[in-house]
């Protein structure tokens, strides 16, 4: 019986560099020369020949990924990728953010790494918003397992139980632990976003998403997808709404035991739009 995808991916609270796995991700800047927050943890753990390997590597771009060693560290590697910093959220932040965990998880899959820990990337000193960094994160990484079957285990590793909180909402909401009347905790939705003309471009934006880990997380292609995804824009407020929306139809999906090839009846997301409607 193959492992579900929502099964290879845990969250814990703690510290990073006491990680047991192949290779922990260092939220570095871009000189890889150290620094504070997860960085300086890392350095301080692993000790000084870390910082010269770093040396050696030429820095790194945002939204890149580099390897070394993990010298005194449990884990045998260290990935260093560079996080973007929060400008507003109108400067690619988010795609520079899910290419982190990208890159990362490409460098751990070519060097044959099974078990891989992250922290929450950008969320400290680089100021990126956590609920909505959480879900970039937690989206990227079911993404990339849905494609993947060498990585058998990711860890977010939250500092502190608020992260800790938010990091499991995300993963119901996007994976499908969510019972159709619960509402999920978490937004990407501010009143700026709300002002701001990219909402709806947002909205597009995640719904697709949603419906991507609908698809890959139960295994199933939805034949009307373009037309579901317009409707759901289209009566969708604001992105927490959109996250209802999608979440009542995962349950949906998961409840009658949608598999293969499928197409959702229209009197089904009339109902679920009737239910999460205004
Ligand atoms: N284990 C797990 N998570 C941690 C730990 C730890 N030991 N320590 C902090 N965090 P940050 P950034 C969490 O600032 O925002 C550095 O100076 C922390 O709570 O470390 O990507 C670099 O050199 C937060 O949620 O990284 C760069 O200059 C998350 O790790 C810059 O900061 C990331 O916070 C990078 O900023």
């Amino acid at each position: 019986m193959p492992v579900r995808i929502v099964d290879r991916i845990s969250v814990v609270e703690g510290d990073i560099t006491q990680q047991q796995v192949d290779a922990i991700v260092n939220a570095a800047n871009q000189t890889l020369l150290g620094g504070g927050g997860v960085d300086g943890a890392i350095h301080r753990a692993a000790g000084p020949e870390l910082l010269e390997e770093c040396r050696s590597l030429g820095g790194c771009r945002t939204g890149e990924a580099k390897i070394t060693k993990g010298y005194r560290l449990p884990a045998g590697y260290i990935i260093h990728t560079v996080g973007p910093v929060w400008s507003g959220g109108l400067a690619g932040e988010d795609e520079l953010l899910a290419s982190c965990y990208r890159k990362s998880l490409m460098l751990a899959e070519s060097h044959d790494m099974k078990t891989i820990a992250f922290p929450a990337i950008s969320t400290g000193a680089y100021g990126f918003p956590l609920a909505r960094a959480t879900l970039i994160a937690v989206r990227t990484v079911l993404e990339f397992l849905s494609q993947s079957p060498g990585i058998e285990q990711v860890v977010f590793v939250c500092h502190g139980d608020r992260a800790f909180r938010i990091y499991n909402d995300a993963l119901r909401t996007l994976a499908g632990k969510d019972s159709p009347s619960r509402q999920p905790e978490m937004s990407t939705s501010t009143s700026e976003d709300r002002e701001s003309s990219g909402i709806s471009g947002e909205i597009r934006r995640q719904v697709d998403g949603q419906l991507l880990m609908i698809e890959s997380v139960h295994g199933i292609r939805i034949v009307n997808r373009d037309r579901l995804l317009d409707k759901i824009i289209d009566a969708a407020r604001d992105t927490g709404h959109a996250s209802r929306i999608t979440a009542a139809l995962n349950s949906w999906v998961a409840v009658n035991g949608i598999t293969g090839d499928a197409e959702i009846p229209a009197e089904v997301i009339r109902r679920i739009l009737a239910r999460t409607g205004p």
